[in-house]
């Protein structure tokens, strides 16, 4: 007897077949045609496509439900958004992050997200957005795998007790060491701020996450120093370049020769398509740049690509719905991913790529023996899913059935 039986759905790596899935005691216990088995509870799919949870492996939930708090972001740019939110993090309290966070996470969680990766701003002294969101972690852990990273906003050395601050939140337990070089007062500053990231992950154990190269200038060059001590210190794995929109505006020779260094390094990368093509080419006229980094070159030289929301309703973009099948398919549209094979690739980089980066293989993936975590979307493929932003209908989170949504239902009103 298993508690939750699953009928005739299509396996998104497999979706010409179609199989059952048994359930008991949180874990996948059984996959295959026609299972001989008798549940508590039996859903019919129908035929919809069954695909492990999508991955949000790059959001602010910090910052989420504030768009227009203080005020609008008139000129869309990145560094306007970082002066309202330090206006607006003047004033927040624990309570206020912990309840936006959350009710970020529902949206997320509602529409298939089941893991996510979250920055915490760590600028400030009293460090709420990282105590907040640590609290969260907590709060939601039975049916949502949240991972902190230490974010510093304004700099690690722009500041004095920046640095300091970043260390004590990896004492306060942040699972993440962030970063931004770009945004530090000077090149120098940014390399000795991504080697004491490095140090810090190593002194900590733990992983890496840096924003890095977030800006159109092609002299931004921090990648090739995150590149270079990964190597040097064999942590490719554990380590995330996001945004990287900089690699977009590089010449040629450069990018052929770093991308060599790249996958010496074996570093994951993080690209937010719906921000990073609102957020840059704000400084050009025409022909404007797309800003976003090489997602199809990274693809197809094998790198570990994920994509992200990276808000939702906040000081840098005032739209966002946590649905990632929309990030997907503007990475589609503005990386030219139209391929069979590219658009797959799309979808995995809102599912399986983005759990390489978060390292959650003892959770992830649809496998006898591994908790029961998946979503059943109303499409035949993944293809579709991300045409049709397709609706998830069942989203079952460590063997429990969390939510159901059901399609919209379209009823013309004359004979045609
Ligand atoms: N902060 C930052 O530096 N870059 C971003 N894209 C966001 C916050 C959303
Ligand atoms: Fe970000």
């Amino acid at each position: 007897m298993t508690s939750l039986l699953l009928r005739q759905g299509r396996l998104v790596t497999d979706p010409e077949a179609t199989v059952d899935v048994a359930i008991q005691d949180g874990a996948i216990a059984d996959i295959g045609p026609h299972l001989d088995v008798s549940s508590d509870q039996v859903i019919d799919l129908e035929g919809r496509l069954i695909s492990p949870p999508f991955v949000e492996s790059h959001i602010h939930l910090d910052s989420a439900l504030t768009a227009g708090q203080p005020r609008w972001n008139q000129s869309g740019t990145l560094f306007e958004g970082i002066e309202i939110w330090r206006e607006r993090k003047q004033s927040l309290s624990i309570e206020d992050v912990k309840e936006r966070a959350i009710a970020a996470l529902k949206l997320q969680a509602s529409q298939g997200v089941l893991f996510v990766r979250s920055h915490a701003d760590v600028s400030e002294p009293t460090q709420t957005p990282l105590k907040a969101l640590l609290e969260v972690r907590e709060a939601v852990k039975d049916w949502l795998t949240l991972q902190v990273v230490a974010f510093p906003q304004d700099g690690i050395y722009s500041g004095t007790g920046n640095a300091e601050r970043l260390r004590e939140a990896l004492e306060l337990g942040a699972d993440v060491v962030g970063g931004i070089p770009h945004y530090e007062l000077t090149r120098e500053d940014g390399v000795r701020s991504i080697q004491y990231v490095f140090d810090l992950a190593q002194q900590y154990d733990r992983l890496i996450d840096i924003h890095c190269d977030e800006i159109d200038d092609e002299q931004s060059r921090f990648l090739e120093v995150v590149a270079a001590e990964a190597i040097r210190r064999n942590m490719g794995e554990r380590v995330t370049a996001s945004h990287t929109t900089a690699f977009g505006s590089y010449n040629d020779a450069y990018a052929f020769k770093l991308m060599g260094f790249i996958e010496q390094a074996g570093i994951n990368f993080i690209s937010n398509p719906l921000i990073n093509l609102t957020l840059q080419g704000r400084t050009d006229t025409y022909p404007k740049r797309r800003g976003l980094t090489r997602v199809k070159e990274l693809w197809q030289n094998k790198l570990n690509v994920s994509l992200g929301h990276d808000c939702i309703q906040d000081p840098w973009y005032n739209l966002g719905s946590g649905n990632l099948l929309e990030v997907a398919s503007m990475a589609v549209h503005a990386c030219q991913m139209t391929g069979k094979d590219e658009l797959i690739a799309c979808y995995e980089m809102i599912t399986t790529n983005g759990a390489k980066t978060l390292q959650i293989s003892d959770r992830y993936g649809l496998e006898i023996g591994k908790p029961a975590n998946l979503i059943v979307i109303n499409a035949e493929d993944a293809i579709a899913a991300i045409r049709d932003r397709a609706v998830v209908c069942h989203v079952i989170s460590q063997g429990n059935h969390l939510v159901s949504t059901t399609p919209a239902m379209t009823t013309w009103q004359i004979s045609v």
